[in-house]
């Protein structure tokens, strides 16, 4: 279908990129998912948008809506056959933030040899597959998400040498390694930049976003940074402007130069051939952008947080670049991908991992990490029923062979267990709930380094203490009419620092992580939680996962049976079934007890325990009652089921 102005919103929700959108509207609105059904919706024309909104929705919203809808696919395969095996549906993938790992050599820094020397450690704990956080050259203006050498090892973090070992050793133990490819973006002291600034009739001139300032001291377009103020950066000198979505010294590529993605495609292929097994891909639905990267919209900048978006965030040859890299890289040498692509909704993420001939094999979307409404920074309580919602319907899309990625935690994002409730008297049934959530659904589950341990959000006493960009950036824009008090205050909720702090091995100085200082301090938390203490506790977080992990291993039919949701109406109560298995749980901090009519408590009756998130000296509870944030699974015994 050609779309235009005189389509109607029913036609927009057929399409898999204007549903996504819809559906996001809908979310963040609170308006109920059936107005898109009621008739009189269905049948609005886009144009009328206008007229209704009194002008909000202006000519140039309608027109970046209608060219988006046209430029993307139209169609989701559908498939209704069982998913094929494949070792990352087996695997749970752990990711780790090497800087913050394990300092092997007392510099403060995690490294590569510190990551080896705790190998065991992970197989042990059941993990199949790590992930590591960029480890490449880097001056680590975001933490090596900027790249100045995609061929070399970061110097803190170690050597080649290093790091053959550490795929050695990783293999040895049958775990997978996959690294972090940062290939939207490259540090401004990437040799390329510096070369296409240096010289107007370098190769490298076309290999970014650069546009002519014609002395103006305008920027070429009005798009912001996500990272605090316009996107653009100005070279006086050379009268050029340069565009960076992130930080000021993280270049947008142009990927619409095709020596652009014969370099990504080489760099890949550079990885692959020392034993890479897949790869993260960053950012990666942000690399193609609108021809002519005009203004964005008022509107759309004001609901999201940031001028542009709608301008790359699936932008027009995303698939046919994703295509591209797929047939020459990852295809031929069965690697594995998962695109982190920040605004993709569901449908759009199906198109991407399809399963037949997909652009990726997974995709990280983030619509379940806040509940609607909310934005990271915001200090506010998350509501689990949220998570059961998203999941019950993000599961009904994902059946078959679509298959999705499962996470609550990553680098750039607080502790879930401080997120949901900071009571310490829940953290550790909490921990153990999130974690039993997390490798029960249906998909690949990604653990961040901590969560094993139920680590909690930091207490940084002041600014001095964070060192993320971001939050940086964020305090000093905010402090221009706010006081600093406030502005940390803010910054607190939320801020990615809270997950970069060094994992918590022991009581020692420093929880373990080395004997310097670090280069970023947590509080005194680690006294009490940390792997030592937990291994010794079979109560403990950590030998709640352990458990779990290596259960999940013996059961793989488990992790590609059905998931089928039961009683969905029951406010704090999630239950499903996965083939023979029933997982029940109280998603509140209060006790549950459930009256008659709740039909997955007979099933429960017919069901043996395997486990639960109480500590062993807890005695049972009656069928329907559950203590706060309890957890169980079960086997289904007996005729009840088939
Ligand atoms: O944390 C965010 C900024 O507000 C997210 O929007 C985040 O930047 C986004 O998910 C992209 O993240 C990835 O790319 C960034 C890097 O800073 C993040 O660490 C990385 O995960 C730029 O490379
Ligand atoms: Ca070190």
């Amino acid at each position: 279908m050609h779309f235009t102005d005189r389509n109607t919103l029913g036609d927009v929700y057929r399409h898999p990129a204007g549903r996504d959108i819809i559906d996001k509207i809908l979310a963040q609105t609170g308006a109920p998912a059936r107005l898109v059904s009621n008739p009189l919706v269905h049948n609005l024309k886009i144009k009328s948008l206008e007229r209704l909104s009194f002008g909000k929705i202006d000519r140039q919203f309608i027109e970046t809506l209608v060219d988006l809808l046209n430029a993307w696919p139209q169609e989701v395969s559908p498939t209704s056959e069982p998913p094929t095996r494949s070792w990352w549906k087996d695997e749970v993938v752990y990711q780790i933030y090497p800087r913050s790992f394990q300092d092997s050599n007392g510099d403060g820094i995690g490294d590569l040899q510190g990551i080896i020397s705790r190998l065991d450690y992970l197989k042990d704990l059941g993990v199949g597959a790590l992930w590591m956080s960029p480890i490449f050259d880097s001056p680590n203006d975001d933490m090596g998400y900027d790249i100045r050498d995609y061929r070399k090892i970061m110097t803190e973090f170690g050597t080649m040498d290093d790091f053959d070992e550490l795929v050695e050793q990783a293999h040895a133990r049958e775990l997978k390694v996959i690294l972090d490819l940062v290939v939207n973006h490259t540090s401004d002291e990437h040799e390329w930049f510096q070369e296409a600034l240096a010289d107007p009739s370098s190769p490298y001139r076309d290999y970014y976003l650069l546009r002519n300032g014609n002395g103006s001291d305008e920027p070429p377009n009005n798009w912001e940074s996500f990272f605090s103020g316009p996107a653009w950066n100005h070279y006086p000198t050379q009268d050029l402007w340069a565009l960076h979505l992130f930080s000021s010294k993280q270049m947008d590529l142009n990927w619409d130069n095709h020596a652009v993605r014969d370099e990504v495609a080489k760099i890949a292929q550079f990885w692959v051939d020392r034993g890479v097994d897949g790869f993260r891909l960053d950012v990666i639905n942000y690399i193609s952008k609108r021809e002519g990267l005009p203004d964005g919209n008022k509107l759309i900048g004001e609901v999201i947080g940031f001028r542009g978006i709608e301008h790359y965030f699936y932008g027009p040859h995303l698939h046919s670049y994703l295509l591209e890299l797929q047939k020459r890289v990852f295809a031929p040498n069965n690697t594995f991908t998962v695109g982190e692509t920040p605004g993709i909704g569901l449908q759009v993420g199906k198109q991407i991992t399809a399963p037949h001939g997909p652009d990726l094999d997974l995709v990280f979307s983030f619509d379940h990490l806040e509940t609607p409404g909310h934005t990271r920074l915001d200090d506010y309580r998350y509501d689990l029923n949220f998570l059961k919602q998203y999941y019950q319907a993000a599961l009904r899309e994902y059946s078959g062979q679509y298959w999705m990625s499962l996470f609550f935690e990553n680098h750039d994002n607080p502790r879930m267990i401080s997120k949901v409730n900071p009571d310490p008297r829940h953290r550790e049934a909490l921990g153990k709930l999130l974690g039993g959530i997390l490798l029960t659904l249906r998909g690949t589950p990604f653990l961040f380094q901590g969560q094993e341990l139920g680590m909690i959000n930091q207490n940084f006493a002041s600014i001095k203490d964070l060192r993320d960009v971001e939050a940086l950036n964020q305090f000093a824009e905010w402090t221009q009419n706010m006081s600093e008090d406030d502005a940390f205050g803010r910054l607190l909720a939320g801020t990615r620092d809270h997950a970069r702090t060094p994992v918590q091995w022991d009581a020692t100085k420093h929880g373990g992580f080395g004997p310097a200082t670090p280069w970023i301090e947590g509080d005194d938390d680690y006294l009490r939680v940390n792997v030592a203490v937990e291994s010794e506790d079979p109560n403990s977080v950590l030998n709640f996962y352990r458990a779990l992990l290596h259960w999940r291993h013996a059961n793989t039919d488990f992790i590609y049976s059905d998931v089928e949701f039961l009683d969905s109406e029951v406010e704090n109560y999630w239950v499903y079934t996965r083939g023979e298995y029933l997982v029940q749980m109280n998603l509140g901090s209060t006790p549950l007890n459930l009256r008659g009519g709740v039909s997955s408590l007979s099933l429960a009756r017919d069901a043996e325990l395997v486990q639960s998130n109480l500590r062993q000296e807890v005695g049972p509870l009656p069928i329907g009652s559950f203590r706060p944030y309890e957890w169980r699974l079960s086997r289904l015994v007996s005729s009840s089921r088939t």
